[in-house]
């Protein structure tokens, strides 16, 4: 799976570099929980049994782990009805906020002809092994591009489930889908999945919270809660400020971090006139301005497709890693961390390139030959430790001293 446009790729993966290789505290390894798996992207646990953790598998497998063993049979199998032409496949999923008494997951993924960008609702079977009652909430139709469709899907603090969309693909976002108000493509929606407004569409099942920042406004779709983003493919909730984490990859020469206070939206991030700190050439125009920074922007002699984590505060590493926000990169595959905090206002401090620690090293030289290849998500388990998902090793890699 490329998560850059793919010419780009082949001229810049020999790209070596790495970031600084100092930092706090001690020396970082890791250990495989994990192999055999057909491309895992995402690693969640369940969040009403901590015993249990589920792996997304892009063909379109939802795989159980108990105790950290992989069970042979599948939650779930829609490999039949997912689509996996470039980019696209089973790219998130979420537990519901009353995941414990409803059971109710969601998950993300293409399928369809013309490809769709699906959102759908399952339920999960009290023993936590299989996911039925496939209900459908949110869809739309992509282009006939097979990158940037966005991944990682969240609740958000409010209860309502926040879904990050790439700019449709193609390479500098040739249609300006991420300024235009009345596409989906390359921007941050907020849906309330408890309610449908198209009660008359049984393909459309949800509804439009009355503060969406652009309800009422004609020629916005009411689902838009931000603009401007590229390809925000792993993104997430911190669980203590609400605040959304997101990692953007980046076109030609920048990756991103950017950070969203809770209750911040009608914000624009800046794609396509913005990559990352510096001007695009492309030419937009916005929709509005201003155009919103990232706090971290790192360039690609570094690495090339960031791929967003975690804010750390378990306890198995060093304590000084506390606090840090742990992610990857998967086109140079490392692992990163960089110091992360908050201003008066709430929105997060800037941070430069040199503050970024690569564990890489260490981590790998641990690993041996399941060396990290092909990092697509970063995740916590049950206990907030860190656990990474390798594409393209099919493994689960958890961090250790
Ligand atoms: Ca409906
Ligand atoms: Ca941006």
């Amino acid at each position: 799976m490329c998560l850059v446009s793919i010419g780009l790729l082949m001229i810049l993966a020999s790209c070596g570099g790495s970031g600084s290789p100092v930092g706090p505290g001690p020396a970082i390894h890791a250990q495989v929980v994990a192999r055999g798996l057909n491309q895992p992207v995402l690693y969640l646990t369940n969040p009403a049994d901590s015993t249990q953790a589920f792996v997304l598998e892009l063909p379109g497998k939802v795989r159980l782990l108990v105790n950290g063993a992989l069970q042979t049979t599948p939650v779930l199998d829609i490999t039949g009805t997912v689509v996996t032409a470039g980019e696209c496949g089973l790219l998130g999923m979420a537990f519901d906020p009353n995941f414990a008494t409803n059971r109710f997951v969601y998950l993300h993924y293409n399928a369809g002809s013309p490809v769709e960008t699906r959102f759908v609702r399952y339920t999960m079977n009290g023993a936590g092994t299989a996911l039925t009652s496939a209900f459908p909430i949110f869809s739309f139709q992509q282009t006939t591009e097979t990158n940037h469709k966005g991944g990682a899907i969240n609740f958000g603090a409010d209860g309502k489930l926040y879904i990050m969309t790439g700019d449709g693909g193609g390479g500098n976002d040739p249609n300006n889908f991420a300024q235009t108000p009345n596409s989906f493509f390359g921007k941050i929606l907020r849906i309330d999945v408890t309610t449908d407004d198209f009660p008359g569409d049984i393909t459309q099942n949800y509804g439009i919270p009355a503060s969406n920042p652009f309800v009422g406004v004609a020629g916005v779709n009411p689902e838009i809660w931000g603009f401007g983003m590229r390809n925000p493919f792993r993104w997430s909730v911190d669980p203590v400020t609400g605040g959304l984490l997101i990692a953007d990859v980046g076109q030609d020469a920048f990756e991103e971090l950017d950070f969203e206070p809770a209750g911040h939206g009608h914000r624009n991030y800046g794609w396509n006139m913005r990559e990352a700190l510096h001007a695009s050439g492309n030419s937009g125009p916005a929709y509005f301005t201003p155009l919103k920074d990232p706090f971290l922007e790192y360039g690609h002699s570094i690495g090339e497709t960031v791929i967003g984590g975690f804010i750390y505060r378990g306890n198995v590493l060093d304590a000084s890693f506390k606090g840090r926000y742990f992610f990857a990169d998967y086109t140079n595959p490392k692992i990163f961390s960089i110091p992360f905090s908050l201003d008066g206002s709430g929105e997060a401090n800037s941070v430069g390139s040199s503050s970024m620690t690569n564990h890489s090293s260490t981590i790998n030289s641990s690993l041996g030959a399941d060396a990290i290849s092909g990092p697509v998500s970063v995740t916590p388990d049950s206990n907030g430790e860190i656990i990474i998902c390798d594409l393209n090793n099919g493994t689960i890699i958890r961090l250790i001293p």
